[in-house]
């Protein structure tokens, strides 16, 4: 399915004559403020926020899934969705693929489709946390810190496997994220493990194409309960020190203990110029996975405000945004819509920071001041603005809406059948 960018200007029309009294009254609010609504729209235009493969299908929970109807079933329906997405909301670019879930079987096809589409491979990523079809040797215990090197070995072959598919789809950035751990006191020797995935990354590391980089996620726990062999940014960050330019810490926002400062995780690496990558989602409670925005947004705000004067002042390199969401009962295109909407208004918000005030009033030790500049940013409807930038960019008034005008999940069930199952999680 492809849409027609005539519809989508269309169907903004009978939204325009209220959109732009309501644009024009809050840039001229900003414009007195001294923020030039201009440049907050531009660089909302350029924002691009990829789309994880494994978030267009129903993702269920360990006890059941609940698959919607009309799901991808292959790379090329996956790269399709979010061409959908991205002509509706002109900021969803790029695809992250998962191998093997997603192993293009023709390269140049898949290269063309996603022209087509108006989509980018974001960062590629490597599956060591469960056992394919077979595979020689088992994952139980471990891949890059398994005790046995054959075991590691062949991890370390699967992840250089994921390399080179990405080379040949024009990605530049490999993810890790290990699922290896212990569930029990004693079960491995912390040490070992430490160096056994350290030395692991560093084979992959060393296989790394010259403009690629490696980001290294971490996470507390689950599926193992008792460690995880990188389990914090403390260890994410050590690792990618010693790796070496290349390496980078990626930060997924469920992958921390209740009440963790992420911002000040945030603002600390990039001092550093070591932050690589966002997995944007919220929690309440662990890894949830659920729609970016909807729990926390002050959260994901004071992140943004971190994020907006970490790439102002510091040499950290461009970052690779992404969503990494699971949808157990939304409509996964409906969800995603929403997560990037949630996502471009916490960095608007962001940018219409009165940042010098804020250095003043730090400087100062004026801690009301401080936190009433923050929060005057964050109390300001910028949703006018975002819109302001979708339709500058050719994109929809209201994604959402559009979407459902459009009737596009009944267009895709007509053209996929009503029973699909999305591959992957
Ligand atoms: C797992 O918890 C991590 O968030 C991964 O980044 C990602 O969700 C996974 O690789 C997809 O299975
Ligand atoms: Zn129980
Ligand atoms: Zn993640
Ligand atoms: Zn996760």
């Amino acid at each position: 399915m492809r849409l027609d960018k005539n519809r989508i200007a269309e169907l903004n029309k009978a939204h325009l004559p209220q959109h732009k009294e309501d644009a024009g009254r809050l840039i001229e609010k900003l414009y007195n403020k001294g923020i030039d609504a201009d440049s907050v729209i531009n660089k909302l235009i350029k924002f691009q926020i990829a789309i994880p493969s494994w978030a267009l299908g129903t993702g269920g929970t360990r006890f059941g899934r609940f698959s919607g109807p009309g799901e991808p079933t292959s790379l090329e329906s996956k790269i399709e969705d979010v061409g959908l997405l991205h002509a509706l909301n002109q900021s969803s670019g790029a695809i992250s693929l998962h191998i093997p879930w997603d192993v293009p079987s023709d390269v140049d096809a898949i290269c063309s489709l996603a022209k087509e589409m108006d989509v980018k491979f974001d960062a590629v990523n490597s599956n060591t946390f469960q056992d394919q079809k077979g595979q020689a040797l088992s994952y139980k215990y471990g891949s890059l810190m398994h005790v046995n090197k054959e075991v590691r070995d062949q991890a370390i072959a699967h992840n250089i496997e994921v390399i080179n598919h990405g080379t040949n789809l024009g990605a530049k950035a490999l993810t890790v994220w290990l699922a290896d751990g212990t569930c029990f006191p004693g079960q491995a020797n912390f040490r070992k493990s430490f160096e056994n995935t350290l030395d692991s990354l560093k084979q992959i590391y060393a296989e790394l194409p010259a403009d690629w980089n490696l980001l290294v996620e971490y996470k507390p726990y689950e599926p193992n309960f008792y460690s995880m062999a990188i389990p914090d940014w403390g260890t994410s960050h050590m690792m990618a020190q010693e790796l070496g330019d290349k390496a980078l810490s990626l930060v997924d926002l469920g992958h921390h203990l209740p009440n963790t400062n992420i911002e000040q995780i945030v603002a600390i690496l990039m001092m550093r110029s070591k932050l690589g990558g966002f997995h944007f989602n919220d929690s309440k409670y662990g890894d949830d996975d659920v729609t970016s925005g909807s729990l926390k947004p002050y959260q994901l705000f004071l992140i943004f405000n971190e994020l907006v004067d970490g790439m102002d002042n510091t040499d950290n390199p461009d970052l690779s945004w992404m969503i990494d969401a699971s949808h157990n009962l939304k409509d996964p295109m409906e969800d995603l819509l929403q997560a990037v909407e949630a996502i471009m208004i916490a960095y608007a918000q962001a940018l219409i920071v009165d940042r010098k005030a804020l250095a003043d009033a730090q400087e100062a030790n004026d801690i009301a001041r401080a936190q009433e500049i923050l929060q005057d940013a964050y109390r300001t409807d910028v949703r006018v603005i975002v819109a302001e930038a979708r339709i500058k960019g050719g994109a929809a008034w209201s994604p959402l809406e559009t979407y459902r005008q459009l009737d596009i999940r009944k267009a895709l069930v007509d053209e996929r059948g009503k029973y699909t199952l999305a591959t992957g999680l």
